[in-house]
């Protein structure tokens, strides 16, 4: 009983062997297992404020992933293209502040990948509801493409691709779960991207979504 009891408070309290997918991007998994509790509640307050929405991409396609922000700035896409903006164009005001749980994470998530001076001002929120996807893309918006990206994914698994520089590059898959986060910077950090269309299913504290938050220093 006691030995089973320290070893699940060494698992809880453990940093997870990083793991590289490829030069600049290391994946941590369960890394945020110990923050989950507050690190929901904190989003469910930032989602209120600033509900999830379509968004719709500069060819006039709405976007099946549901998107908002919290942080000084917020990624948006409309008809005139997309830009990071200091304010919700739904409100007119300012993004919810980027609460501390989530601050605290994505900097224990950049430092124990050797980025230890991340300071990201910029947090989009991306919910998939089964059916929902993201196609290969570049981030190449933020101003210094020198900090790196954290992800965190949360609620059902995900298959995330990567590929390389070119579009043409054939994609890696990797599966995403529940409390994993992934850092991309260096020779990543332009890597092209995607995630596969989100399976049914029911996740015990989320339900039927995925939410997979990308921190981000942008202006
Ligand atoms: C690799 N989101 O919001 S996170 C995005 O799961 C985005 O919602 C996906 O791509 C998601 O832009 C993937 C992983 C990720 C994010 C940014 C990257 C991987 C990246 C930037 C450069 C290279
Ligand atoms: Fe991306």
């Amino acid at each position: 009983m006691t030995a089973d009891l320290f070893s699940d408070m060494a698992a809880q309290d453990a940093t997870p062997q990083p793991q590289s997918l490829c030069p600049g991007a290391v994946l941590l998994r369960g890394l945020a297992l110990p923050d989950q509790h507050d690190v929901l509640a904190d989003l469910d307050r930032v989602m209120t404020d600033a509900p999830l929405r379509h968004m719709i991409t500069s060819r006039g396609f709405r976007m099946s992933v549901a998107m908002t922000n919290c942080g000084q700035l917020g990624w948006v896409s409309d008809r005139r293209g997309y830009r990071y903006d200091s304010s919700d164009p739904l409100s007119g005001r300012p993004w919810p502040a980027m609460p501390e749980s989530l601050l605290r994470l994505a900097r224990r998530a950049a430092t124990a990948a050797g980025h230890a001076d991340f300071l990201p001002d910029a947090c989009l929120i991306n919910r998939y509801q089964p059916g929902a996807r993201m196609g290969l893309h570049q981030d190449r918006d933020e101003r210094d493409l020198g900090q790196p990206i954290v992800s965190v994914s949360l609620g059902l698994p995900a298959v995330f691709q990567f590929g390389g520089m070119l579009r043409s590059d054939k994609p890696l898959r990797v599966p995403l779960q529940h409390g994993d986060v992934v850092v991309w910077g260096g020779p990543a950090r332009l890597n092209f991207h995607g995630v596969l269309a989100l399976k049914d299913g029911v996740h015990e504290l989320l339900g039927a979504q995925r939410i997979n938050l990308t921190f981000r220093r942008a202006g």
